[in-house]
């Protein structure tokens, strides 16, 4: 789909311009060169409107991590209908910000010089990507939001260039980030599904319908779920596991153009399980004790705008999987069980990886939302869905 909008900030940055065919010798290549991070890259954070004043925020301070959940809580992303908002819970954005080798000045902050309001944010984190055959050190942005209030002043382009400045100051020149909007530079463009686990909830707060001649009975029984899960030697994955996760999902990345490569203290850090956060499970040979495949998912409540009875409802998001023994479907109906188990009222999925294989017959719906993957300053071609391996909070 071409994208006829005129882009102020992003015509100038270095990202794909919409060309689709790209000379070999051009791919898979930065799109700017390196510049020297000392001499080339200014010292001082970028100038802001009079009134306002930059802040990093330290994510394990009490005051300040309430800051940036009643920030996001307040003015984060709503779905197109505006009747739901993420709501990122503390222990949540605590996770998701400090995993091994995180830099504290990549949690950037613009504040009322007058009142200290806090009313913009945006977060990087180093991530090591594999991109076909290169490993590169790169950013990962999220958590951009500007106060409800001060939208369309051009402050996101400031906080996006602030934190582009911090990073290149560690020598860092290429990032990637998701976004529900299009935007130029996307290098793939992926669908959200979505698997009823309390389908009467999700009708009764207007997430789905009930569909013609179908009643809530017959929704019910369509959407049940076991209370067991029925792979021999499905358990919590521990600590104990982290070596073995380790090689088995590296090993099972290796399928995808654009994948995370991890690190084992990565593996500890993202895929231990931690209440109401993340859920990781491993299925453990009965006979040789090896652990053959692994599977996960994150949590992240939305708030119901606007209802009478349900202040929010429970979100589970599909997280890494490497299957070598167990059969996906049985591996993701398993995981299925583990999140009705914690009360999840609905399970989320891309259309990216082998998600495809359990789409259609684990009962996920066609949902109506798009996610944009993007590079900065990374020129390649773009992938279709399934061959991307790379999973945002
Ligand atoms: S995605 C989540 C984004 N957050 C939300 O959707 C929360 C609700 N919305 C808001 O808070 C505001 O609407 C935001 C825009 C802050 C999004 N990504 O200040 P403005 C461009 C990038 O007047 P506002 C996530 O966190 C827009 O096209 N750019 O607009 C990943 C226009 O530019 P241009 C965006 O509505 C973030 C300009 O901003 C986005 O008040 C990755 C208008 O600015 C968006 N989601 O504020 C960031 N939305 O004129 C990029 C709008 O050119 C990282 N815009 O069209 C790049 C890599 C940096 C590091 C590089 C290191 C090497």
């Amino acid at each position: 789909m071409s994208d006829k909008k005129e882009h102020r900030f992003w015509s100038q940055q270095p990202v794909s311009q919409g060309k689709k065919n790209h000379y070999v010798n051009e791919i898979n290549k930065p799109i700017e060169p390196a510049k020297d991070p000392v001499k080339d890259i200014r010292d001082k954070p970028l100038n802001l409107p009079d009134g306002y004043e930059w802040c990093e925020l330290d994510i394990f301070d009490k005051i300040q991590i309430e800051e940036i959940y009643s920030l996001l809580y307040n003015n984060y992303v709503e779905d197109g209908d505006s009747m739901f908002r993420f709501d990122y819970s503390i222990p949540f954005l605590q996770w998701a910000l400090s995993p091994p080798e995180y830099k504290k000045d990549w949690h950037v902050g613009v504040r009322v010089s007058s009142t200290h309001l806090l009313i913009g944010f945006i977060t990087g984190i180093p991530v090591n990507v594999n991109i076909y055959q290169n490993t590169i050190l790169m950013a990962e942005i999220n958590f951009l939001c500007v106060h409800k209030k001060l939208r369309s002043k051009r402050l996101a382009p400031v906080l996006i260039r602030e934190i582009t400045r911090r990073i290149n100051r560690c020598n860092i020149w290429q990032a990637v980030y998701t976004s529900g909007v299009k935007l130029p530079g996307s290098i793939s463009t992926c669908r959200y599904y979505h698997r009823p686990i309390n389908p009467q909830k999700l009708i009764e707060v207007g997430f789905s319908c009930l569909r013609r001649n179908v009643t809530m009975t017959m929704t019910k029984k369509l959407y049940k779920i076991s209370d067991c899960p029925k792979t021999p030697g499905f358990r919590i994955a521990t600590d104990a596991d982290v070596p073995q996760i380790h090689s088995l999902l590296n090993e099972y990345l290796k399928r995808f153009d654009v994948t995370i490569l991890f690190s084992e203290e990565d593996i500890k850090h993202w895929l231990i399980s931690k209440q109401n956060v993340v859920y990781s499970y491993v299925v453990e040979d009965q006979e040789t004790k090896q652990i053959t495949d692994f599977c996960s998912f994150y949590v992240v409540p939305s708030t119901v705008l606007r209802h009478s009875v349900y202040s929010n409802i429970l979100v589970a998001y599909a997280y890494y999987y490497a299957s070598s023994k167990t059969d996906l479907v049985d591996l993701m109906q398993d995981a299925l069980v583990c999140a009705k188990k914690n009360k999840i009222d609905v399970f989320n999925c891309l259309d990216i990886a082998e998600n495809k294989q359990f789409i259609n017959k684990l009962k996920f719906e066609f949902g109506d939302g798009n996610l944009h993957y993007y590079l900065y300053n990374w020129r390649c071609p773009i992938f279709s869905s399934e061959k991307i391996g790379l999973i945002f909070l």
